[in-house]
């Protein structure tokens, strides 16, 4: 168990997270190529961190990078895009990757991503070392985004979060799950989540999408996840909690009303795409009660935000919609 970055909570500080108090901890242009780096996904690696980050780069093309860290904030981002060999298929097509989510699961760290198929799907692949990566058949037909694996096989198969979605800036989007036995062949489709109607919760009325990996607690899968509003000056990304029923998690029990975190920092209000906060990964410390939970602000830069994980737990109970 490493070490995962960590700060107290600030005194008199009364939100649920708060933020590290030097984000961003990834800038823009922290590698030559890039214009935005955002939209991350990093996990525990031999005696540190290892990551997969989305770079688009000055010609505004999506690809992922895999990087390394010792503390989880200071980050050696490779200046080259991950090249991927073929997987558990031929190699096939990807006309751009974004939006990456590591898991490990048995034996290989997993990623899912946006794989540009003919218009955005999820893409999967998977590497031992973060230095060789394999890519194998998409998960789905096009349109979806936001594909999340559970970090362990549920009733005997894997199990991936997904929102069908459009070719363009999709106005609507509900979380689903499908299962595969092998991590090729997806059914067993099922609706999980949908956006909200705007009387109950209007932050996340237009649609919503799986964030970081979902976590085991006593009571459930702890699923974070974006929700959008549409507003007159465009979306406008928060970040709520949910908690599936373990066995079945098409089960919602547990929902947040409110927001937990919405786009309120500089940083989070201005960039390419203003008003975004959207997770992509969680580290946590059960015994310590220790959550971190990396997330893209504005489309343009990484910030990290803290929490207790029973906290976050005890707010989507007693906040439930
Ligand atoms: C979504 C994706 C995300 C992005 C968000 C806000 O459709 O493109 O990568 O963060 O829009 O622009």
């Amino acid at each position: 168990m490493n070490l995962i970055p960590w700060q107290d909570k600030p005194n008199n500080w009364k939100d649920i997270l708060w933020r590290y108090s030097a984000n961003p901890i990834i800038d823009r242009y922290a590698i030559p190529s890039s214009n935005s780096i955002f939209n991350s996904a990093v996990v525990e690696y031999k005696d540190g961190f290892a990551g997969v980050f989305r770079c688009d780069n000055k010609a505004v093309q999506m690809n992922i990078f895999a990087g390394f860290s010792k503390d989880g904030i200071h980050w050696d981002i490779n200046h080259d895009p991950i090249q991927m060999k073929a997987g558990n298929t031929q190699m096939i097509d990807s006309d751009y990757k974004y939006d990456p989510r590591v898991v490990f699961i048995e034996d290989r760290y997993w990623i899912t991503w946006c794989n540009g198929y003919h218009g955005p799907t999820i893409g999967i692949g998977y590497t031992f070392d973060f230095k060789e990566f394999f890519q194998c058949e998409n998960a789905f037909l096009p349109f979806n985004r936001n594909g999340v694996l559970f970090p362990k096989k549920i009733n005997g198969k894997y199990a991936m979060l997904s929102r069908p979605s459009d070719n363009g800036h999709t106005p609507f989007g509900d979380i689903y799950i499908s299962y595969s036995p092998d991590m090729k062949y997806w059914g067993e489709h099922r609706c999980v989540m949908k956006a909200t109607n705007f009387e109950d919760s209007a932050w996340q009325c237009t649609k919503v999408g799986a964030g970081p990996i979902p976590i085991l607690t006593n009571d459930g899968w702890l699923m974070l996840y974006h929700g959008v509003i549409n507003t007159c000056n465009g979306f406008r990304y928060a970040m709520g909690a949910a908690i599936l029923d373990e066995h079945q998690p098409d089960i919602v029990k547990y929902r947040t009303q409110p927001y937990l975190l919405g786009p309120s920092e500089l940083y989070e209000q201005i960039g390419d795409v203003p008003n975004v906060v959207f997770p992509c990964a969680a580290l946590h410390d059960s015994e310590e009660d220790k959550l971190a939970i990396y997330y893209g602000a504005a489309d343009t830069v990484v910030a990290l935000v803290f929490g207790r994980l029973s906290e976050v737990i005890q707010f989507t109970k007693e906040n439930s919609l």
